[in-house]
């Protein structure tokens, strides 16, 4: 019996040499240690075993399930690190491969115009405001002195979500909405989206304003005209020509229009003028009077100006686009060249 438990350990010892994964070392395991393997049957026939050889036989039998369990808990831990070490030198990282180019986004530039502007009118002292598109008509029409039977009210041009709620047509009503809140003096500008049912190549339902008003004691035309022409003259260049033309808005008297002198042709006349040799930039006047009694301002003592410009033009006119919509289409090829 102790010839067969020697042979036992060798074969045991042997087979286990040769296993070259965890399943086969594990099946060395099953084979000889397991309930029925063949140490655990020979422990279990010892019974056979004459008395006198009893006791050294058990401690054979212990000694070899000891030394077999702790060899094969050894094998098994090194075909794990082996496997790990492996699996680590497939996975070895190659330094020498480029790095993935990462492309920047850019300022849309409707927004860059728009960051252009109220950085200029910071420097003037005015303050940035903005309010709600979804606006009462009471501030986008009625406040501004724009009548129940006013064009600018037509369903062509207005988006209406209630009887009495739109989609501000200009940003206009912030400023009202600022007006009933502080005494003067002001000078807010309100740049914003704002909403008109218009499409074609140089309207868009959707487009970008900026206003600004100025309300003091004293403010008169010649504020308004020293104003915008240094403004215009730090957008287009010093040597931008302008000219004041009379116009007229419900919620300014008198109101002016201001052009320059044509970007792309000079004066000379071409396409993008109209053969004029002016640009239309924006609107302006003298806060209308009804306007500063419906917030509650006293006009015989305070006296203001207002403007407005749409900054979709204004980017068109400096970029040489054509098309409006361009703009919105999110075309990367078209955006990546301002
Ligand atoms: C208050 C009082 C008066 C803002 C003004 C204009 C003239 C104007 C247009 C330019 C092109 C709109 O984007 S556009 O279509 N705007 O011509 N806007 S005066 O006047 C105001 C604003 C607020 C309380």
């Amino acid at each position: 019996m102790i010839d067969d438990l020697q042979h036992l350990e060798i074969n045991a010892l042997a087979e286990l040499e040769q296993s070259t994964n965890e399943d086969q070392a594990q099946a060395v395991r099953t084979k000889y240690l397991g309930r029925k393997g063949l140490l655990t049957t020979l422990l279990r026939n010892i019974a056979q075993v004459p008395d006198d050889e009893k006791p050294l036989f058990g401690k054979r039998c212990n000694e070899a399930k000891d030394i077999l369990s702790a060899k094969i808990d050894e094998v098994l831990l090194q075909q794990l690190l082996r496997k790990k070490s492996e699996g680590l030198l497939k996975e070895k990282i190659d330094v020498t491969i480029p790095g993935r180019i990462i492309k920047f986004g850019r300022v849309h530039p409707v927004i860059q115009i728009r960051r252009e502007i109220c950085a200029i009118f910071a420097s003037f002292g005015f303050s940035i405001v903005e309010g709600p598109e979804v606006e009462l008509d009471y501030y986008n029409f009625e406040a501004l002195n724009i009548p129940k039977d006013h064009p600018a009210r037509d369903m062509q041009d207005t988006f209406y979500i209630e009887e009495n709620i739109v989609l501000r047509t200009h940003t206009s009503p912030v400023q009202v909405r600022i007006m009933e809140k502080i005494q003067p003096p002001v000078r807010i500008l309100s740049p914003g989206r704002v909403y008109r049912r218009d499409s074609d190549v140089s309207h868009t339902p959707m487009f970008h304003q900026i206003e600004g008003l100025l309300v003091d004691k004293g403010v008169s035309f010649a504020d308004l005209k020293g104003m915008l022409t240094a403004f215009l003259k730090k957008i287009f260049g010093m040597n931008t020509k302008l000219r004041f033309r009379p116009s007229f808005f419900p919620f300014t008297e008198p109101s002016a229009e201001v052009d320059i002198r044509c970007v792309m042709c000079g004066g000379s006349g071409c396409r993008v003028c109209g053969q004029s040799g002016w640009l239309e930039i924006l609107g302006s006047g003298m806060v209308d009077p009804a306007v500063f009694h419906n917030v509650g301002y006293d006009s015989e003592e305070y006296t203001g100006f207002a403007f407005g410009l749409g900054l979709e033009r204004i980017a068109m006119l400096k970029y040489g686009v054509s098309d409006i919509r361009l703009f919105f289409e999110n075309d990367i090829r078209f955006l990546k060249q301002f």
